[in-house]
């Protein structure tokens, strides 16, 4: 431990980490400690298992794969590395390479009972893995990469940053560490993970430190002009429809500041869209002024109730608000799912959010 620490202070002070801040510097000096564990453990691997979240995004997908093309290329001994999601899988990121080779737990039949490794990325609770989670219990080794500060650290070996903004941010470093190079195929994966969770470098988590990392992934292949056409330029017609009338019927409270938009079943099927393409609603109610909270509460087709929440203030932790139900995620965007029909949810949660505004209006 000591030896590490003794390295890490002297990689610190070599000038390649212009771009960090004391905290950053400080967690990657903790970071260098526990990669060590995780190399240590692919060196051991021959048969890996890499998995995330239900409901994967960019930055899931991006990280997944990332992991995958550099440990095939770049780890002869590792004989399979196969990735899994479990439940569906979002249209919007066909363009990653190598997307076509992520099985689904519901009709994966090639998968081995046991796999050396088991590495999750970007998920905050092994509840969330979904089918995923026995063969990540199961196999002989573990690790959880993320960046969640609701993290609750389930591998065995806990590679969480919350300084990253990004789980593709997290892999680049353990790459970095491992000296594997990048490749086009590499850097387009991570690239879209850090863009898509930084709201293409709009959010208060774009550091020094990520458009460095951003340059590096450029520099390796990664084209940017390219990813963010695919990623935001290209929306179907369905998605715009849903959200515009989603916006219309948006609901605010006294004073504007909670705004939340109502998505059930019957509003999906009448413009023919899909869950995927609610993304990106609750970023247009938190972009309207007046607001400090939005939220969306998406009916399931359980009949339950999910909820993704933004906060517009560094004052309101709405991951915080979430836990109180089970959810978590970072401090300005978190979910849950709440145990509540579609009309009853909005009843549970407002009040709660309300007294989060009250509090910070209070303060001058
Ligand atoms: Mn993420």
């Amino acid at each position: 431990m000591r030896f590490w620490l003794s390295i890490a202070w002297e990689k610190l002070g070599s000038g390649n980490f212009a771009g960090y801040n004391i905290v950053q510097k400080i967690a990657f000096a903790r970071s260098l400690v526990i990669y060590e564990d995780f190399i240590a453990a692919i060196g051991e691997a021959r048969t890996i298992f890499i998995t995330a979240h239900v409901g994967p995004d960019g930055d899931t997908l991006g990280s997944m794969l990332g992991f995958k093309f550099a440990l095939e290329k770049a780890c002869p001994h590792i004989q399979r590395v196969d990735c899994v999601i479990s439940g569906k899988m979002p249209d919007a990121y066909s363009f990653l390479p190598g997307i076509k080779e992520i099985l689904r737990m519901e009709t994966a039949s090639t998968l081995l009972t046991q796999y050396d490794m088991a590495i999750s990325v970007d998920c905050g609770s092994p509840d969330r893995l979904g089918l995923a989670r026995p063969y990540f219990e199961g196999a002989k080794n573990s690790a959880n990469i993320d960046h969640h500060i609701s993290n609750d650290r389930f591998g065995k070996i806990n590679v969480v940053e919350t300084t990253a903004a990004a789980s593709a941010e997290v892999a680049f470093d353990i790459l970095k560490e491992m000296r594997i190079p990048l490749d086009a195929n590499i850097a387009t994966c991570l690239y879209t993970g850090i863009v898509t969770d930084t709201g293409g470098f709009k959010y208060g988590n774009t550091t020094a430190k990520v458009m460095e990392t951003t340059a590096a992934l450029i520099s390796a292949g990664a084209n940017p002009e390219y990813i963010f056409k695919q990623l935001y330029e290209e929306q179907p017609l369905c998605q715009v429809m849903l959200q515009a009338d989603a916006l219309l019927h948006t609901r605010f409270n006294a004073d504007k500041t909670i705004g939340w938009a109502v998505v059930t079943r019957e509003l999906l099927t009448q413009h023919g869209a899909l869950d995927e393409h609610i993304d990106g609603l609750v970023e247009s109610i938190r972009r309207i002024d007046s607001v400090l909270v939005a939220v969306v509460f998406k009916e399931t087709e359980s009949g339950i109730t999910k909820i993704s929440i933004r906060s517009d203030t560094h004052d309101i932790d709405v991951s915080a608000v979430m836990g109180v139900f089970g959810g978590g995620g970072h401090k300005m965007a978190a979910g849950c799912t709440m145990e509540f029909s579609i009309t009853d949810a909005p009843e549970k949660l407002l009040p709660l959010l309300e007294e989060k505004v009250r509090q910070k209006l209070l303060v001058p």
